[in-house]
């Protein structure tokens, strides 16, 4: 069966349901997952059904149980769901998987399941489609009216970092048509800044974080006075000379971390935008994940549906996000990483925020050439999550295969991709930790970089 035939059985079955069917939809709580349920929401209500959606965090065997043994007469489960197949298909309801994650096994139908993974088909789930793209793929399917819902795959596969270095397979296909078809239009070449003062959106500035500047409301202003550009203007607003004094400035100020080129390309750079929202999707993106890591999965979902009236709130949410995060930033920035002879690292009180920060700091700080590791004590147990350079993993690395090993040494359970991965250990020392993953990565990598 092919990709085409699978959703053209999806959709069949979603339309071969009772009008008066209340359809569960299953996500993931990040952008990719919220936009994914957006998506299938949009379709399944223009087809006259009802639909519930559940957005989780951290999926578990127990909870999706729980979820399918509630009212509802069929399942969809998006961005998640490729590793549960077995409990779903157990369940014995209709149900529909649309994944992107490496699936565990390779069974298209089981029992009453369909499992749409993008890696049974030959696509690859991590760079050339996103769990919105799968959906929006379906939803186009079930009517081509739905063509009108492209912006919001393209926005799953940005909050997915599968933008970096442009769209490929399916995603640069769903672009092209979305412009084709004018529901995206393309801006110049622009820093991702919302459309508060200057000021305030550097010094918001997560991703990119601006080494000297993120959180530093000060050297901003000092920085805005050098470049005589007002400190209140917009960045919409002022004119292409200051414009290109701003981004050559920020753009130096990336490089002297030596920054990966990957990263660096995507600082300056056109931007999608959309009638459907306020901002281009690389903003929109960032905001609806600050809101949902924050805690409020509903406001992020909610934000989709009526974007015009939730704007502000989803907007303060992430800011609120964004502060708590930068602060530490900062603190590491002047603290300095820890660093061994192989590894950077620094330790956070909660591990999300740890695994959300590796990234950043893997892109945007001096790592020395070095993997960055964080990890978080809570109660008896370490997290750790790690981040690598693409070009580390190139010569050898794999943080995944370290990780799954580090959890065998240790006791606890670790694993994940070759470029970032985590692991959550029983309480141990975490000196002993350090040493142990340092002289790992030492015997199988040192002076590979
Ligand atoms: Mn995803």
């Amino acid at each position: 069966m092919d990709l085409r035939d699978c959703l053209r059985r999806c959709s069949e079955k979603i339309k071969s349901l009772p009008k008066t069917s209340r359809i569960r939809i299953i996500s993931h709580y990040d952008t990719d997952g919220i936009c994914s349920a957006y998506i299938l929401a949009k379709a399944i209500e223009r087809e006259g059904f009802d639909f519930h959606i559940t957005l989780l965090e951290h999926p578990v065997k127990e909870e999706i149980e729980r979820l399918g043994d509630e009212d509802s007469d069929a399942m969809i489960l998006s961005d998640l769901g490729s590793s549960f197949i077995d409990t779903i298909s157990k369940m014995g309801r209709d149900s529909i998987i649309l994944d992107h994650h490496q699936p565990e096994d390779r069974d298209v139908i089981k029992g009453s399941v369909i499992q749409v993974n993008s890696n049974l088909f030959g696509i690859d789930g991590d760079i050339d489609a996103s769990g919105s793209s799968l959906c929006y793929l379906l939803a186009k399917e079930m009517n081509k009216e739905n063509i009108d819902l492209s912006p919001f795959a393209l926005m799953g596969a940005i909050g997915d970092k599968q933008s970096l270095g442009g769209f490929s397979g399916v995603n640069r296909e769903i672009f092209d048509e979305a412009r084709r078809e004018e529901f995206i239009k393309i801006s110049r070449p622009s820093l991702k800044l919302g459309d508060g003062p200057i000021i305030q959106e550097i010094n918001l500035s997560v991703d990119p974080f601006y080494p000297g500047l993120s959180g530093r409301e000060e050297e901003i202003g000092k920085l805005l006075d050098r470049l005589s550009i007002r400190e209140d203007a917009r960045y919409s607003e002022i004119g292409g000379e200051e414009k290109k004094r701003l981004h050559s400035f920020l753009m130096l100020t990336l490089l002297r971390n030596n920054i990966d080129p990957l990263v660096a390309n995507n600082i300056i750079k056109e931007r999608i935008l959309t009638e459907k929202l306020p901002l281009n999707l690389d903003v929109i993106s960032e905001m609806i994940d600050a809101c949902s890591k924050s805690n409020d999965h509903g406001l992020a979902l909610s934000f989709l549906f009526n974007p015009e009236d939730l704007y502000e709130r989803i907007k303060r949410r992430s800011e609120a996000y964004k502060i708590r995060i930068i602060e530490k930033l900062r603190e590491i920035e002047d603290r300095g990483l820890k660093e061994t002879r192989n590894i950077v690292y620094f330790t956070c009180d909660k591990a999300s925020d740890g695994s959300y920060m590796s990234g950043i700091v893997s892109s945007y700080f001096d790592c020395k050439n070095k993997p960055v590791f964080s990890f978080s004590k809570d109660r008896n147990k370490i997290h750790v999550s790690c981040r690598a350079r693409r070009k580390m993993v190139e010569r050898g690395l794999n943080l995944g295969g370290l990780m799954r090993s580090i959890a065998q040494r240790f006791g606890g359970s670790g694993g994940g991709h070759k470029i970032a991965a985590g692991a959550t250990l029983e309480e141990t020392d975490l000196d002993e930790i350090v040493r142990y993953i340092d002289d790992i990565i030492g015997k199988g990598y040192e002076g590979k970089v």
